[in-house]
């Protein structure tokens, strides 16, 4: 999709009518910035999706041309409903986003169990541009919607003995048909260590070009770390737990060997079975491949966190 000067896409002008009656009900929350406000309406049956109020971030966004809108919402990862890329967007339909609730649990001073709403009204959106690397050596360009996971942690005071973070999908066969088979231990399961999951780049996503996200893509919630393996970017999450030891994560418990806790994306660790060194550009045809950045290009951001760790033992 073309991007309009001001980074404005086609797709974000809306019409007069839509913006006042938006305008109207967000008052209170437009002096401060807008605020996450999920529309009421979140259609799960093809219909189009509810726009969000968001400013655009683009010190935080690269400057690559995003993945389209059909690529990302049609190549997806989501075992919960299939295996094949083409899956997710096939089944997802009996996902229902709305009512949601979120559990937070551990070592926090503020835990229980809240609504969606009440966890996302006090953040302000952005939209910001991440590169995105799937373990399987392909990767996008995508617009997330969505807020720094530091500022939703700080709302629930973790403790002094909080070391890490926990997030755990929806378990519910009828919503997600695909837990009904023994793929993968379910739910699925992914884990940040505390300073990983305080980094401004680590988001809480609600959003995709400008709406509400489809279900495919982790609806109503998900976690994006654009410097690793896309399979840390937990989708339609349940639970956040603020943990003292290293929690476990989906993938490691699966295949220790070929996927580590870490997942840092780093072209000179390669798979056991295949080499990381490249990807394949989505969207850009077959043969498209450009050379793997270390830590996904956000080096110079997030290289710190590693100081001294040996990258090919912590995988
Ligand atoms: N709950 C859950 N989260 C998940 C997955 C999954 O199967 N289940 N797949 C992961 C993998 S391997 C990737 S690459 C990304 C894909 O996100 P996308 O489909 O929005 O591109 O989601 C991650 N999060
Ligand atoms: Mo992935």
């Amino acid at each position: 999709m073309k991007r309009l000067p001001g980074g404005i896409l086609p797709s974000e002008i809306t019409p007069r009518e839509v913006f006042l009656s938006r305008r109207s009900l967000l008052a209170g929350a437009l002096a401060g910035g807008a605020s996450a406000v999920l529309p009421e309406a979140h259609a799960a049956d093809g219909s189009p999706l509810p726009r969000l109020q968001y400013t655009v971030n683009s010190q935080y966004s690269v400057r690559e041309q995003p993945t389209s809108y059909a690529d990302i919402t049609s190549y997806n990862n989501f075992y919960e409903f299939g295996t094949d890329k083409s899956d997710p967007k096939q089944n997802a339909h009996t996902l229902r986003p709305r009512p949601w609730s979120v559990t937070v649990t551990g070592e926090a001073e503020k835990t229980g169990t809240f609504h969606l709403e009440d966890i996302l009204r006090p953040h302000p959106l952005e939209e910001r541009i991440y590169r995105f690397r799937c373990v399987e050596a392909w990767s996008m360009v995508i617009p997330w919607v969505g807020f720094p996971l530091a500022d939703l942690i700080k709302r629930f005071q973790p403790t002094s003995r909080a070391k890490y973070v926990e997030f755990t999908t929806l378990y519910d066969v009828n919503q997600m048909p695909g837990e009904r088979y023994p793929i993968l231990p379910w739910p699925y399961v992914e884990g940040l260590r505390m300073d990983e999951a305080m980094h401004p780049l680590t988001l809480l996503v609600v959003g995709l070009y400008g709406s509400v996200l489809p279900n495919q893509d982790g609806a109503p919630l998900r976690l994006i770390v654009p410097w690793k393996y896309g399979f840390k970017s937990v989708k339609s999450i349940v639970k956040i737990g603020f943990t003292e030891q290293q929690p476990r994560n989906t993938w490691n418990v699966v295949a220790p060997d070929e996927y580590g806790f870490y997942a840092n994306v780093n072209p000179h660790v390669d798979h056991p079975r295949w080499s990381q060194a490249t990807e394949r550009v989505i969207g850009k045809g077959l043969f498209a491949r450009q050379p793997t950045l270390m830590f996904n290009g956000y080096a110079n951001e997030v290289a710190h966190l590693y100081q001294g760790m040996d990258l090919r033992r912590y995988f």
